[in-house]
């Protein structure tokens, strides 16, 4: 029988470099032998990206926090049925820009959702499938913001103040400390080689203890 794959996330607050660093973690997966499907949050399908569109537009901005938690969810149980849970089940490993502990850092966070409303959707929605490894890439939001800043348009979320960015810092930090087995903080505040460097490390230090 196929054995089944795994979930990888790559999670942190805007322009912390983890596009850039997708194919750092992808190109480890593959030296160590796995398939790697590549998907992103929000989006990862063509209904989810066009969900990605509404909540990226500046021109959205009276969208009401209940409402864009409620998109994120829409895409996500979307991205979940259609293109996570099948690709987990065919024995390949799902990397994912974004997931679920997003949510917990901006909508509870950033816009100061409780928490147990976000932890029922999951329960609700995604029978509460989480990723097997995350990693967190951490720096302060001024640097964030700065490196997102010299791209030539900013989105919805992106013309928010320093101060959303700091709580949605402190989410994403007290996840990582409530789940320390699953989360790895990388300090994204470093120069790319050592980033990079550090990813790999901690990545296969995962690998290695899962012997997977
Ligand atoms: N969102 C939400 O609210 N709730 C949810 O549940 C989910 C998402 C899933 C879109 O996500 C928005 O959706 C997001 C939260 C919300 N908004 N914000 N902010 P996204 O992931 O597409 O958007 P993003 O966070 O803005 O990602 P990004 O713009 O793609 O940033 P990044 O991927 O972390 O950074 P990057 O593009 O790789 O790097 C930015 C620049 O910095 C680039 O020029 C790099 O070359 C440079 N860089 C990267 N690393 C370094 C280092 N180490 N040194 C120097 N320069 C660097």
């Amino acid at each position: 029988m196929q054995a089944k794959g795994k979930f990888i996330t790559l999670e942190g607050g805007e322009g912390v470099g983890k596009t850039t660093n997708l194919a750092v973690v992808k190109a480890c997966l593959e030296a160590a032998g796995k398939r790697v499907l590549l998907t992103r949050e929000p989006g990862g399908t063509p209904i989810g990206e066009k969900i990605r569109t509404i909540l990226l537009d500046k021109g959205n901005a009276p969208l009401l926090a209940s409402a864009e938690l409620l998109l994120v969810f829409a895409a996500r149980v979307q991205h979940v049925e259609e293109v996570i849970r099948p690709a987990i089940e065919r024995g390949e490993w799902v990397l994912s820009d974004r997931f679920t502990d997003a949510s917990y850092a901006y909508q509870g966070g950033g816009r100061g959702i409780d928490s147990a409303r976000i932890a029922y959707l999951e329960t609700w929605l995604l029978d509460n499938l989480q990723p097997d490894f995350t990693l967190l890439l951490d720096t302060s939001p001024a640097i964030g913001k700065h490196r997102a800043g010299l791209r030539a348009e900013l989105d919805r979320f992106e013309s928010e103040e320093l101060a959303f960015f700091e709580r949605v810092r402190q989410g994403y930090l007290q996840r990582a400390k409530a789940m320390p087995d699953r989360f790895s903080v990388v300090d994204a505040g470093l120069p790319l080689d050592q980033v990079k460097y550090e990813i790999s490390e901690k990545l296969t230090a995962w690998l290695n203890r899962e012997d997977a």
